[in-house]
C-alpha cells in the first residue's frame, strides 16, 4: 500500500510536509480535499482535525503521522541529515526555528491571503483544483455559507489582516536581520528544515513562481494588496524565500498521484 498524504493542496502547512517528502527522496500519493470536507477523510485516516496527515505504506497504514513538523521528523528518519541538521546545536536551532514560523508566520500569512482571496469567486478554479469532483460542487452549492465558516474559524476580517500583516513584517524583519551577516542558509552552511518551514510558509505572500501547486498571479489581487506583495518579494527575506524555492524546489523528486483529480 503506498504511503498517503491527506492534503488541502493549497495549504502551506501541506506544502511543508510534502516538499519535505519530496526532498527525502520518499514517494507518496497525495488525497487531496478542500477546507472543512477534509475533516471527514482527516479522521477516517486516524488524523485529529488538521492537515497534512500521513499514513504511512509501509506497515499497511499502522502509523499516522498528523504534524507537518512530526511527519518532517519521520522523513529526515529515513534519510538522516536530508532535512535536520546533524549537530546537535545546529539541530536544536533549527528546529526552533521551525517552531516559531509553524507558531507566528504560518498562521498569519494564510489569514493574510484568506483576506484577499476569499471574496474572489474566480480563484475557485484554481483552489479547487485535484480534489474530488464532489467537493467542487459542494462548494459551488454552499460557498457563501463554506466561507463564512472559514472566516469566522479563522478570524478574517480586517483588523485580523492588519494584525497579520504587521506578524509577517516582524518576522520577515528578524529573518533580514538573521541574514545581515551574509550567509545563505538560516542554520549551518546547508539547507535545512528551518529554510524550508520559512519558505514554504511565506509562499502565499511571495507566490514563488516554482510553487508545485499553482499560485494565484498577482493581478488577481487589489492594488493595495499588489503593492505589499511586491515590497515583500523585494525586502531580504522574501528574496531569500524566493532564492529556497528556486534553488531548492525546481523540480519534483517524486510522482505524486492526486487521488482526487480522478475521484
Ligand atoms: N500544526 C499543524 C497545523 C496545520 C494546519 O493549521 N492545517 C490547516 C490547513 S493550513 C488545517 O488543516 N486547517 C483545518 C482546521 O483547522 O480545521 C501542522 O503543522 O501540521
Amino acid at each position: 500500500m503506498p504511503t498517503r498524504l491527506v492534503t488541502i493542496p493549497f495549504s502551506h502547512f501541506c506544502e511543508k510536509a510534502r516538499w519535505g517528502l519530496e526532498r527525502c527522496d520518499l514517494p507518496f500519493e497525495e488525497d487531496a480535499h478542500l477546507p472543512l470536507f477534509s475533516y471527514l477523510s482527516v479522521r477516517r485516516a486516524g488524523g485529529g482535525r488538521t492537515v497534512p496527515v500521513l499514513v504511512d505504506g509501509q506497515d499497511d497504514g499502522k502509523t499516522v503521522i498528523a504534524d507537518s513538523t512530526e511527519i518532517l521528523g519521520w522523513a529526515d528518519d529515513r534519510r538522516p541529515g536530508a532535512l535536520l541538521p546533524t549537530d546537535p546545536r545546529d539541530r536544536a536551532d533549527a528546529l526552533m526555528l521551525e517552531d516559531d514560523f509553524d507558531t507566528h508566520l504560518g498562521p498569519a500569512t494564510r489569514r493574510w491571503a484568506y483576506f484577499q482571496l476569499l471574496p474572489r469567486r474566480d480563484m475557485d478554479d484554481l483552489l479547487t483544483r485535484d480534489v474530488p469532483r464532489w467537493q467542487k460542487l459542494a462548494l459551488k452549492l454552499t460557498r457563501p455559507l463554506a466561507v463564512g465558516f472559514i472566516k469566522r474559524g479563522l478570524k478574517i476580517d480586517t483588523a485580523g489582516a492588519e494584525r497579520s500583516r504587521v506578524r509577517i513584517d516582524d518576522t520577515f524583519a528578524r529573518i533580514a536581520q538573521q541574514l545581515g551577516d551574509g550567509r545563505r542558509y538560516l542554520v549551518g552552511e546547508r539547507f535545512s528544515v528551518a529554510d524550508l518551514t520559512f519558505a514554504a510558509l511565506a509562499a502565499p505572500v511571495l507566490l514563488p513562481p516554482s510553487h508545485p501547486t499553482e499560485m494565484p498571479a498577482l493581478e488577481k489581487f487589489s492594488e493595495e494588496a499588489r503593492a505589499q506583495i511586491t515590497a515583500w518579494r523585494a525586502s531580504p527575506a522574501g528574496e531569500y524565500g524566493l532564492r529556497m524555492y528556486r534553488d531548492h524546489r525546481d523540480e519534483r523528486m517524486t510522482v505524486v498521484v492526486r487521488r482526487g483529480a480522478t475521484a
